[in-house]
């Protein structure tokens, strides 16, 4: 086995030596600092480019009935930021999970207009976890949503993931507050 390997790495240091004077050759030191600098600013900024999330809204758009007062409908008020497949499409109700799905012990918190009374409230959207993803409606709302760079602003997340079981299921709008001001 040794043999093995002594004969297929023979001349290997030697060909990585001329690889390495071949490229010190071709290009200074100061154009290769200039090049890795490029590089790595480049690959730093990726994440905080914007992004077009236009698409996902209205692919949920197309199908709704604009009834504001239909908790199946994406466009019941109380969705306004929600990102996930409804738990009422999938056996449990707009509050509770389905058997055998567990709310994520954190959750995304939007604010919603509620038309029949002109208030704002605070909606809770909590991921029903543990059991495979439920083929039912899915929304997608990003009423206030900031793209991905900003985590805590953003709703398009798995909040399974602070569970035991992280599978993500679909999820619930629960109120939790409302904008006595407002
Ligand atoms: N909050 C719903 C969700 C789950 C998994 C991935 C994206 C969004």
């Amino acid at each position: 086995m040794k043999r093995f390997l002594d004969a297929l790495f023979a001349g290997t240091d030697a060909r990585a030596e001329a690889l390495v004077r071949r490229t010190a050759q071709r290009y200074s030191r100061r154009s290769f600092i200039g090049k890795a600098g490029l590089f790595m600013a480049g690959t730093a900024l990726l994440p905080v480019l914007p992004f077009d999330q236009g698409g996902r809204a209205h692919a949920a758009e197309d199908e709704d009935s604009g009834d504001p007062n239909d908790e199946m409908s994406c466009d019941y008020w109380r969705y306004c930021a929600i990102d996930g497949n409804l738990c009422n499409d999938c056996g449990g109700t707009i509050t509770t999970c389905p058997p055998g799905a567990e709310p994520s012990k954190v959750s995304w918190v939007g604010t919603c207009r509620n038309p029949n009374d002109g208030k704002d409230y605070m909606v809770s959207y909590a991921d029903c976890c543990g059991r495979a993803m439920c083929t039912g409606k899915y929304c997608v709302n990003s009423e206030r949503e900031r793209p991905g760079y900003q985590m805590g602003l953003h709703n398009d997340i798995n909040w399974c993931m602070a569970n035991k079981s992280m599978g993500y299921h679909c999820t619930v709008a629960v109120l939790v507050g409302m904008n006595e001001a407002g």
